[in-house]
């Protein structure tokens, strides 16, 4: 840990920083938890450089959208203390590093809430809803021009099918046998891929500034009075459609089981958690919805559940070099319970869309 604490003492922090940890349940980057010496504590990341390309880019977009958020809320009279902020190097940069050490990030560490890694009860759930909704709202309004693909044609869902194809074709580590069945499975719903993109491309369903990544632990949760106290993981905000939100936080947050259960009997799509969400989500942006969007939110999260279960399934396929993985088959089980979400989302589409209404 020696290495981190010197690299965090390149940072503007308050007192030199004294501890380090490993911190959290992320799949992408590798976050610690530090501590100075008054106690203080602080988030290093180090960015996954391989998955973020331009570091710069990515930095310029958090930077942008936490001092947009944070000036909103000072404006508006409201608390900002616990407002995710980039902490600058010495040099004031918002990252520090290079390719040979890696990329750094440092932030203030939040305390008032905490990432929620199991099945959350409806209260948690609708809370986050509210939580992911008014960081919506709050985007509203941001340059979108400015912001960077920090990672191109990221719910590109037809081009994360093509991406799929190619891994089937290279089958480079002789696992293509072994998943016949899952691949079949998804070529069953190759006709979901281009739903969404094609109503963004006839106009019918606006880009907006959007977060792209908003399972249930990027938002944090104060559980003593129940309310949302920040959105994190800003890594994916680029341009995007508001189903690509809601839908990636009921894939995650609905799920009965864990995103990676070796026992599917665990796995199912809650309706009550589904509701929950609604209740939360809605409440804040239903204002703000085409018809479009609304008619198609339901479908959203079949969508996002889909996507992230042939996302797994490529990564198996290709060694998994993209989502950190902690035992054998590790893609395999997450692929397969993303299957079984998206079954049971399936058989309750009708159900899904009635409770949609009702929020609206
Ligand atoms: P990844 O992109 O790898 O998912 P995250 O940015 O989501 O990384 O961080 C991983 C975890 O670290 C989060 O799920 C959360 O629990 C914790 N975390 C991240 N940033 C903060 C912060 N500023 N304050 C408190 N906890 C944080
Ligand atoms: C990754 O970074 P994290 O763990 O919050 C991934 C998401 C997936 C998710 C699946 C940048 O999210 O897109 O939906 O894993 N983030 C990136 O758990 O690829
Ligand atoms: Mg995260």
């Amino acid at each position: 840990m020696e290495k981190i604490i010197n690299i965090c003492n390149q940072f503007q922090v308050d007192a030199p920083i004294v501890g380090a940890e490993r911190y959290g349940c992320g799949h992408i980057n590798d976050t610690y938890k530090v501590v100075d010496e008054k106690g203080k504590h602080y988030i290093l990341q180090r960015i996954n450089h391989k998955v973020f390309r331009d570091v710069e880019g990515l930095m310029q977009n958090i930077v942008g959208v936490t001092e947009y958020i944070f000036d909103k809320m000072l404006a508006s009279g409201q608390d900002v203390s616990d407002c995710l902020r980039v902490i600058k190097t010495l040099d004031n940069k918002s990252y520090y590093g290079n390719d040979e050490i890696g990329y750094y990030r440092l932030y203030n560490f939040v305390y008032g809430g905490i990432s929620i890694e199991t099945s959350p009860t409806k209260e948690q759930f609708e809370v986050s809803g509210i939580g992911f909704g008014k960081f919506q709202k709050m985007l509203d309004g941001y340059p979108a021009e400015t912001i960077k693909d920090s990672i191109p044609n990221f719910h590109n869902t037809v081009d994360r099918f093509a991406k799929f194809e190619n891994a089937i074709t290279k089958n480079s580590f002789d696992r293509l046998q072994e998943v016949e069945a899952e691949v079949k499975w998804f070529y069953q719903r190759k006709h979901y891929c281009s739903k969404v993109l094609d109503l963004i491309n006839s106009g019918d369903i606006p880009l907006r500034v959007t977060h792209n990544d908003t399972k249930l632990n990027n938002v944090l949760v104060n559980v003593d009075n129940m309310m949302p106290v920040t959105v994190i993981d800003l890594d994916t905000v680029m341009k995007g459609s508001i189903l690509y939100d809601f839908g990636d936080s009921i894939r995650s947050g609905t799920n009965t089981g864990k995103e990676d259960d070796k026992n599917l009997d665990n796995v199912d799509f809650s309706l009550e958690l589904y509701e929950a969400f609604c209740k939360g989500f809605l409440g804040e942006v239903k204002d703000s919805l085409t018809q479009k969007e609304k008619e198609n939110l339901s479908f959203g999260a079949i969508l996002m559940t889909f996507e992230c279960g042939m996302r797994f399934l490529t990564d198996y396929l290709e060694g998994d070099h993209y989502f950190k993985t902690h035992r054998e088959k590790h893609n395999l089980d997450r692929c397969r319970t993303q299957m079984k979400m998206v079954e049971r989302m399936e058989e309750n589409l009708e159900q899904m869309n009635t409770i949609v209404k009702k929020y609206l």
